[in-house]
């Protein structure tokens, strides 16, 4: 369980994610869909905020399937990626555990209602420090961009797909800066998983808690990351078919 999350009680709400083929009606055809649920998209979640909520997988699907959060802070054994935290498995509820997944926080008040979600009150939220190692990263491939020695159509560092070393290896609570060089002919949506980020600008300021930086094309970016999560965490183009055709990689916090 990582620091800082509340303390699990099954009282929770409950809640199950089942991933899905079905044909769903789209501009008056059927066509074949991955749905959660049955639906596409699948059902809205709705929680208190503060609330500890229990999410169980069940893979209706032929295929592995895994769920990843945004905007939640996760120990990295629920971040569930493959090849990172561990296999892509069939028919699992995370071994039966009873894992605290993690605080789910969608909206202030109860009861639960259909209003618009109001502005929640800010987290803590680690400050970086002076960066104690810069990790680079480039941005390869592509139609028209420049050549890479990876196998795949997009690379970074000169590697398709997820390295056998990480990017970098980082002390808990370390603050490291990540500079990325976009040197595609294409935009590419990079995701930090486990933790958020803040771009340093061109007179060092910072900008807004982010946890994924749009690079436009021959963009050159910088972030700075407090790795306070331990894990191993993938950084990737959230492009998930650059994502899949190379476009990935990862942290280790130790
Ligand atoms: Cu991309």
């Amino acid at each position: 369980m990582a620091a800082g999350l509340a303390a699990p009680s099954w009282a929770a709400p409950a809640v199950t994610l089942r991933p899905e083929a079905r044909e769903v009606p789209v501009a008056g055809r059927r066509l074949p869909m991955l749905a959660f649920n049955g639906s596409v998209p699948g059902p809205e979640l709705r929680f208190g905020q503060g609330d500890v909520a229990r999410i169980t997988l069940d893979n209706g699907l032929d295929d592995g399937a895994l769920v990843h959060w945004h905007g939640l802070r996760v120990p990295n054994r629920m971040d569930v990626i493959a090849d990172v935290t561990g296999p892509v498995v069939i028919r699992d509820t995370y071994g039966g555990a009873d894992d605290l997944l993690g605080a789910l926080a969608a909206e202030g008040a109860r009861p639960v209602s259909t209003a618009p979600i109001p502005r929640l009150p800010a987290n803590p939220v680690a400050q970086p420090g002076t960066a104690s190692q810069t990790a680079s990263l480039a941005l390869q491939g592509g139609a028209g961009g420049a050549p890479h020695k990876g196998t795949g159509i997009w690379a970074l560092n000169d590697i398709s797909g997820l390295p056998r070393q990480p990017l970098l290896r980082a002390r808990r609570g370390e603050t490291v800066r990540i500079e990325m060089v976009n040197q595609t002919g294409f935009p590419h949506g990079m995701h930090l998983h486990g933790h958020h980020f803040q771009e340093v600008d061109a007179s060092g300021g910072l900008g807004p808690l982010r946890d994924t930086l749009l690079l436009n094309a021959g963009d050159t970016r910088s972030v700075l990351v407090v790795f306070d999560n331990p894990g191993r965490w993938m950084l990737h183009c959230h492009m998930l078919s650059h994502q899949a055709d190379g476009m990935a990689t990862w942290c280790e916090v130790i």
